[in-house]
């Protein structure tokens, strides 16, 4: 679907078609980390706006400036915008890009956690935090030490530890870390410092959170996500191997980490019992949607999964401007997950 001339798809038709509406209709939203907090949904989105950039494959067009936290009384009900939760201009440290986040609760405090491009142009992951699910936050001076790429995901263990996912490629500049620090070299291509096909794909990172979840407890560590041979996914496993959106969820003891394959366009997942893994890859979670990420989030409510994730359909393909949806996703007895496809052709 995203490598379809858009010029082609009647948006009329296809809306029709689609598993699920877009949640909210007045304000483009992406990249949807949702939470169950004190019985009510949280959806903490990117907010999508036109910031007039021009395209590139290092994502300059998404060029977000805030966020809004959307909230729902139960999955039934109507979605409410609940404003600005947290502008750019209010984040010492971060100068542009306020990219996918995530939140989460703590002692009845709530912590939202963000990437944006630092003044050097790197980017790096903030804590904003408040005494309302909804905000607004009041960001930390100073971004994670030791933070950086994007898409942080903040999944809180049952013994009470919170663990952050994160990371991206391309425009995420995963692939500048690959020595430990930043590498500032010029470069035309997205794929420039990518490993080649044959050895091992760039892997996501994992950092267990410090007690008052402002900081890393650790050194963030790579998280293995292994094939059927337990052999590590190679980075020219273009279908299955990770690029951005980090997600971890738990399902019957067992971990779930899933993420999107970017320039294939999957959601997929691997399963793993701790977590720090290793993963082993088990499928899809979502095909390709109309436009060109894919990102999404997994929550459950009332003994009920959801996939929360977006598309661009509202906006007849534009990439940067999206919209999140919902709908239910089914495990199998053997804890597969039933691949959903987001539009009934
Ligand atoms: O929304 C900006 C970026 O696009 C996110 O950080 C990625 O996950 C992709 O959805």
């Amino acid at each position: 679907m995203p490598e379809d001339n858009i010029d082609h798809i009647d948006f009329d038709t296809l809306n029709k078609k689609a598993l699920s509406a877009p949640l909210v209709t007045h304000i483009y939203t992406a990249d949807p980390s949702a939470h169950y907090f004190n019985g009510k949904i949280y959806i903490y989105p990117s907010h999508d706006i036109d910031a007039g950039e021009a395209f590139d494959d290092l994502g300059s067009h998404f060029a977000m400036e805030d966020y809004h936290v959307i909230s729902m009384d139960n999955i039934d009900s109507k979605a409410v915008d609940n404003g600005v939760a947290l502008h750019v201009d209010d984040v010492p440290w971060a100068q542009q890009q306020m990219w996918a986040p995530d939140a989460n609760e703590k002692d009845g405090k709530f912590y939202l956690f963000f990437p944006a491009k630092d003044y050097k142009g790197i980017f790096r992951i903030g804590v904003a935090v408040s005494d309302s699910p909804t905000g607004p936050f009041k960001a930390e001076p100073e971004a994670i030490k030791g933070s950086f790429s994007i898409d942080p995901a903040v999944f809180k263990d049952d013994d009470g530890a919170y663990y952050m996912y994160f990371g991206g490629l391309w425009g995420g500049q995963l692939q500048r870390w690959r020595t430990g620090s930043f590498n500032s070299d010029q470069a035309e291509s997205p794929t420039a410092f990518l490993p080649a096909d044959d050895e091992p794909a760039l892997l996501p990172l994992v950092a267990k959170m410090s007690d008052n979840l402002l900081e890393f407890a650790e050194t963030p560590k790579e998280l293995e996500i292994l094939d059927e041979k337990g052999n590590l996914l190679l980075s020219g496993d273009n279908d299955r191997r990770f690029f951005e959106a980090a997600w971890l969820h738990k399902h019957n003891g067992n971990y779930y980490f899933s993420y999107s394959t970017g320039d294939t366009h999957f959601i997929c997942y691997a399963i793993g019992d701790n977590p720090y893994g290793p993963f082993t890859y088990t499928g899809r979670i979502l095909n390709p949607v109309v436009g060109w990420t894919s990102h999404h989030s997994v929550c459950e409510i009332d003994g009920k999964t959801y996939l929360f994730y977006h598309d661009s359909s509202l906006s007849k393909g534009i990439t940067h401007l999206r919209s999140v949806k919902v709908a239910e996703i089914k495990y199998r007895p053997d804890g597969s997950i039933v691949t959903l496809e987001p539009y009934k052709l």
